[in-house]
């Protein structure tokens, strides 16, 4: 069976552009060029970057501009998109052993202020730090739903041997044609994902792997896109969270490590550690000096996370020197590579969340950055005879068919464990590798399907596991407005408490939609989560318009009492009394006049 007949996810590849009219065919990148030495010169001192040589030698290059366009338009792609892509050069230029926190923020806050102008954006970035800004760049972008790719070089454009045209139009077509909404690394034919990848070469050409995940996608004669792995677009706005506590530090452990050199380390300011152990995650479990200052710090509040010193492989509790390092309080970094687990850590520590949330989070999966624990060995799961049973009538062969028929379905036994209050088949399929916030065709999640059936369990379950709140399905609908229209107050709560919030313009839909229902109970846990009933909709239509309409005198009563105003007019001129009149509901009608003039407006 070819791929084509069982990937079921959304996205289509290559997307189809027969039949696009000129501008849809051009897609606009941004390119934000940090340095590095892909646009360096030989200096007297060795490479260093230089203003504006980048851009001069792009342009002069025929693939990247065609010369009977504007500047910046590359000629026609294979698929017949041309890519029209701007620079935006850094001052100063940097060499990446020369950056620091300050810079991932601005480079997410470049993104963020022409997130609507472009359709994905590229960072040209130094490869010496490139996978700790691509760590840092996938958690600060939260809610991303545009292509980022991060590239650069190891070997300058200006020498006539080098890989920084190819790394860069390479980067350029996959942002130009692709949509895949996450941070990435491109580097010599792979596309990884930004937050797993590590420089392991300082001199080779393939600099960069993902010991731990393989390649969202390679580029050899044809793109090849694992799309089964590509993270979901969230459809929600995106938002910067900055890194602004810098209090994080990598240690890595050796042998003979001394216990006043762990002392002096896990000093105040440090309040997160990665350490680097030794296999599977080992430490000398016989040093009772060590293990007493991890545990000191820990109690005082340090958040150590336990990473491998391997390029593949995660910690685990195998043997009896791992074990030692949990005692002591040390939290599990799985198979987070430890650039990702020091940029999480910083991300966390800068949202201010307190310490055992903080520990919780880096068990947690946010941004494909970790495997969840137990996906590798599952000795139960129901669900898979399901899921076995559908491979079986698609006739699906191999291994990764049946793993791609599985992730195709998640997120509809997600979404019906959610709505039927499941926590088991939930919590067996999360630590299967099912996607927490997995939406079936309708942008639906398990948190939407348990929040209006009003499973308590499931949705603390999914919060506490960084289920995303506030997501919204294809009709613009919230968690905590299905919460809300079943009445189902203690999750509202919940949701409340876990950051939801209700957007105005959604308010005003949900309440009027209440308000004609006659569901006083949701119309009123609205109004007390701040919703305001004296807004109108798009027409102008009132809750009390509807209510007057559908004849709900206690509605009408309690929209009253709230103050909502009476004379208002919809879009056609008319108010909730000529509605009620319209629709012979004499008693309300009574009730509208009966209002005071003075409390009319
Ligand atoms: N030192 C350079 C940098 O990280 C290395 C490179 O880009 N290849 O900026």
């Amino acid at each position: 069976m070819s791929r084509q007949n069982i990937r079921l996810t959304v996205q289509e590849y290559p997307v189809q552009y027969q039949g696009e009219s000129m501008d849809e065919q051009l897609r606009n990148v941004l390119i934000l060029y940090t340095g590095g030495t892909i646009g360096m010169i030989k200096g007297p001192r060795g490479y260093r970057p230089v203003p504006g040589f980048l851009e001069r030698i792009v342009r002069s290059l025929p693939a990247f501009q065609d010369p009977d366009m504007p500047p910046g338009v590359t000629p026609p792609s294979r698929y017949g998109r041309r890519i029209r892509y701007e620079i935006k050069e850094y001052n100063p230029l940097l060499d990446s052993s020369n950056m620091g926190m300050d810079h991932w923020v601005r480079i997410a806050r470049d993104i963020e202020g022409h997130y609507d102008e472009y359709d994905a954006f590229l960072v040209l970035h130094g490869t010496d730090t490139m996978a700790y800004t691509a760590s840092a760049l996938s958690f600060m972008l939260e809610e991303l739903d545009k292509t980022v790719i991060v590239t650069g070089s190891q070997i300058p454009l200006s020498q006539v041997r080098n890989d920084g045209g190819d790394n860069l139009l390479d980067a350029l077509i996959l942002a130009g044609h692709y949509d895949i909404p996450e941070v990435c690394l491109y580097f010599r034919s792979k596309l990884l994902r930004g937050n797993r990848a590590q420089k392991l070469d300082a001199s080779g050409l393939d600099a960069f792997d993902s010991g731990n995940f393989a390649p969202l996608a390679k580029v050899g004669i044809d793109i090849s896109v694992r799309w089964e792995h590509v993270l979901s677009p969230t459809g929600e706005r995106l938002r910067v969270a900055p890194i602004t506590n810098s209090n994080v530090a990598t240690l890595r452990l050796f042998p003979g490590i001394t216990k006043s050199i762990l002392d002096n380390f896990l000093r105040p300011p440090v309040q997160g550690v990665v350490l680097e152990t030794y296999g599977a995650g080992n430490a000398p479990d016989q040093r009772v000096d060590f293990l007493r200052a991890l545990r000191e710090a820990t109690e005082r509040g340090v958040v150590i996370v336990n990473t491998t010193q391997c390029h593949r492989g995660a910690v685990a509790a195998d043997y009896a020197t791992g074990a030692a390092l949990a005692e002591a309080g040390v939290t599990s970094g799985g198979d987070m590579t430890p650039e990702a687990a020091l940029t999480k850590l910083a991300y966390l520590l800068s949202k201010g969340f307190d310490e055992a949330r903080i520990r919780q989070l880096m068990e947690t999966n946010l941004r494909g950055e970790l495997t969840s624990r137990g996906s590798s060995t599952r000795f139960s799961f129901r669900e898979k005879a399901f899921v076995n049973s559908v491979a079986k009538v698609l006739a699906a062969t191999t291994q990764q068919e049946k793993d791609e028929i599985e992730r195709a379905l998640y997120p509809v036994l997600m979404c019906s464990a959610g709505g039927l209050g499941d926590l088991d088949a939930i919590r067996r399929m999360v630590d299967g590798g099912a996607d927490l916030n997995a939406a079936d065709y309708d942008g639906r999640t398990a948190l939407h399907l348990a929040a209006a059936e009003g499973r308590l369990d499931v949705v603390a379950y999914l919060l506490n596991r960084g289920a995303r709140v506030n997501v919204i399905d294809r009709w613009g609908g919230t968690p905590l407005q299905d919460a809300i229209r079943h009445t189902h107050d203690a999750i509202a709560q919940l949701l409340t408490e876990h950051g939801a919030v209700l957007r105005s313009e959604d308010a005003v839909s949900t309440m009027c939609r209440m308000a004609g229902e006659g569901n006083l109970a949701a119309l009123r846990r609205l109004v007390d989560n701040g919703a305001d009933p004296s807004l109108g909709d798009y027409d102008g239509r009132t809750p009390l318009h509807l209510a007057a309409s559908e004849g709900h005198r206690d509605v009408v009563a309690y929209l009253i009492e709230c103050g909502a105003p009476i004379n208002v007019t919809d879009r056609w001129g008319g108010s909730p009394l000529d509605d009620a009149e319209r629709h012979g509901h004499a008693e309300i009608a009574d009730l509208l006049r009966s209002v005071p003039q003075a409390n009319r407006q």
